[in-house]
């Protein structure tokens, strides 16, 4: 029994019917509801005994969007062929600031995704403890195999629809798969030609033009001091570690650039090809190498094993099944399944942190939590990307630019920060903390007091 007297059973029936709500709203959208499954979860029992969050249907309503603008995207290829995708901005709760969160190219994008995305990155946000809600974007766009002329092009028409949707204190967007440095600023540049106006509305800009410094390596930086974080609690220390990670775009490399600062040994990297191995752990210039690779020859990680003799590939395979004693999930959502962590679970992995966004489908989180291994939840792990982000926004409305050293100490504490929230909503009997409850209850903490004060809004 909670404090008033509501019981677990009768927690759970709420929880349930709940959830039966948001799957039919939302018929279809697998990402979304396994996405609101996983905050909900973790919600229900903290507000059991807190009936005005009930009375006031503040999870009913944080599982809306206030809005979703979906528009088309006329484009033309090199060849003169008219070609049409599809853009949206989901923005999703401005409870605590401006709708804030990347925008994502892939042709996999589609509304599902883009609403577990804002959902997900409201409570995010608020864990950053910076005022920025949520929103997310994108378009089915495919930049591989596309010139620079073609992309320019594209990102051109996206923002001639996405500009009369955001601005400084309204929404601001930034990157995230597909769209990186290159691609915020060609749409920077559409923007204020447009709109003839220098003004922050996208982050990840260049430094030339507003960006700031350490915001492209913030997320995986970030993302292993988190789970630097995470091993002091046990006492514990990234030294001499071995890591697996997956993806190889910004999140990955600079995950496996810190993991090598703290003297721990990347062991795996990978793409949607497969992925590659390195025994010896990835050193400092091959990481280089394949950034190199990636960002500017836009190649594929296959060719790291031509270049380097201790590397080598694993055709259409995921890094899951390599032995290792923490895993760092970087590519993208659902890309480790139950059967992946039964099978990291027998090989010894101790610790998971989650730098992509739900890499972990509900199966392996509830593996993982059952199994002991210290579980860090997207939300509080890779929250240091749109972390630097508020930060890049503050210096952009103060037209400053901080220092790096100054700017790797703020994303040094507000990760530690967020993980102090953390343990203070989820540390269970015996000093053990519960990072999914944590993250969840400390993220929702804010959103729900910002909208208890709004009255019916
Ligand atoms: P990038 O576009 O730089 O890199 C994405 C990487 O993931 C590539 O290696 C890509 O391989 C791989 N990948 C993407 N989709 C798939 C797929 N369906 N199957 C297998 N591999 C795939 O993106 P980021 O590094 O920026 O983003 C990675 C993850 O981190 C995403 O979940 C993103 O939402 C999250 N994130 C990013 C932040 C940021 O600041 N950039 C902040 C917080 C979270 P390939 O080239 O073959 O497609
Ligand atoms: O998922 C994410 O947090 C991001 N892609 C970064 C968002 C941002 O606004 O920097």
């Amino acid at each position: 029994m909670s404090k008033s007297g509501v019981s677990a059973t009768k927690t759970k029936e709420y929880f349930n019917r709940y959830m039966e709500g948001v799957e039919k709203r939302n018929s279809g959208e697998s990402e979304f509801v396994q996405a609101v499954y996983e905050v909900a979860s973790t919600i229900f029992p903290y507000i059991a005994d807190k009936p005005i969050y009930h009375e006031m249907q503040i999870l009913e309503r944080m599982a809306e969007p206030e809005r979703i603008i979906s528009f088309r995207v006329p484009w033309s290829d090199d060849d003169g062929n008219i070609r049409t995708n599809r853009g949206w901005r989901v923005q999703f709760n401005s409870a605590i600031g401006p709708y804030k969160g990347g925008l994502r190219f892939h042709p996999s994008v589609n509304q599902s995704i883009l609403k577990f995305l804002g959902f997900e990155q409201t409570f995010k946000n608020s864990l950053t403890g910076l005022p920025m809600g949520g929103g997310k974007g994108g378009s089915n766009f495919n930049p591989k195999g596309k010139s620079e002329l073609e992309v320019m092009r594209f990102c051109q028409s996206f923002v001639t629809e996405l500009y009369r949707h955001v601005g400084p204190d309204t929404d601001v967007p930034a990157g995230d798969i597909g769209v990186g440095g290159r691609e915020i600023g060609f749409m920077f540049g559409q923007y204020k030609r447009i709109t003839n106006q220098f003004v922050g509305i996208l982050t990840g800009k260049g430094l030339s033009f507003g960006g700031s410094k350490m915001r492209t390596e913030a997320t995986g930086y970030g993302a292993i001091f988190f789970v630097q974080n995470m091993l002091q609690q046990i006492k514990e220390d990234v030294e001499g570690k071995t890591v697996l990670i997956s993806g190889s775009g910004n999140v990955a490399t600079h995950a496996a650039e810190k993991v090598l600062q703290l003297g721990g040994k990347p062991l795996t990297l990978s793409d949607s090809g497969g992925f590659i191995e390195c025994s010896d752990g990835l050193t400092q210039e091959q990481i280089d190498w394949i950034k190199e690779l990636k960002d500017v020859r836009r190649g594929r990680i296959s060719e790291a094993a031509d270049e380097f003799k201790n590397i080598v590939f694993h055709e259409g395979k995921r890094p899951w099944g390599v032995t290792a004693d923490i895993a760092v999930p970087s590519a993208t959502q659902n890309e480790v399944n139950g059967e992946d962590a039964a099978t990291m679970i027998k090989n010894g992995v101790k610790l998971v942190a989650e730098a992509a966004n739900m890499p972990c489908e509900q199966a392996a989180v509830d593996a993982f939590v059952d199994a002991g291994v210290s579980f860090g939840p997207a939300k509080a792990v890779n929250a240091g990307g749109v972390g630097v982000s508020g930060l890049e926004m503050s210096q952009n409305s103060a037209r400053i630019a901080w220092d790096e050293s100054q700017l790797a100490d703020m994303l040094q504490s507000m990760m530690k920060s967020i993980h102090d929230s953390c343990v203070e909503y989820g540390e269970e009997s015996g000093g053990k903390v519960n990072y999914l409850q944590g993250a969840n209850v400390a993220g929702f903490v804010k959103v729900a007091e910002a909208m208890l004060s709004y009255g019916h809004v």
